[in-house]
């Protein structure tokens, strides 16, 4: 029954989809317990994404994230983590399943429009970043 965090990405934002993707979120019957809007300094989004700080499209990826504004979500629900990046579908929206959220509405590899951590350990420390516990709705 882990939260997961959710990110509503600049271009969906810029795109007025933070409706949208929230009704998925919705429908699905997972949780809505935290939202902010955020926008992210360059040392935060470094921070947040240092796993892939080796990777040749790191840069861009900070450049993006830092371009505008994004929706921080905490998502939860029974197995809310794997949930959430089912409903996200593949990195790449070009190989997401139909009626995910990336292939939807997706426009590159980079600009897909939502994150999903990938793991419980993640889940925890990714919410932690956005969110204090005050923030947070009890679980009931
Ligand atoms: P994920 O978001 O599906 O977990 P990750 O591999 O963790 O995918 O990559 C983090 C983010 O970095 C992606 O959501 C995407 O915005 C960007 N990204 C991943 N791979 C590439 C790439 O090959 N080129 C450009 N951007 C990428
Ligand atoms: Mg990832």
């Amino acid at each position: 029954m882990a939260n997961t965090l959710g990110i509503i990405k600049p271009d969906a934002v810029r795109r007025k989809l933070v409706g949208k993707v929230i009704e998925r979120i919705e429908r699905d019957d997972l949780i809505l317990r935290g939202a902010k809007v955020v926008h992210l300094t360059r040392e935060r989004a470094e921070q947040f994404y240092s796993v892939h700080q080796d990777k040749p499209f790191y840069r861009s990826l900070v450049d993006f994230m830092t371009s505008g504004p994004v929706v921080a979500l905490v998502i939860g629900g029974h197995n809310a983590i794997d949930r959430w990046r089912t409903l996200m579908g593949n990195t790449d929206p070009a190989k997401a399943k139909y009626h995910t959220i990336r292939r939807e509405y997706g426009t590159s590899i980079e600009k897909n429009v939502v994150h999903g951590s990938d793991s419980p350990q993640t889940a925890m420390s990714e919410v932690a970043f956005f969110f204090s516990d005050e923030e947070i709705l009890p679980k009931d």
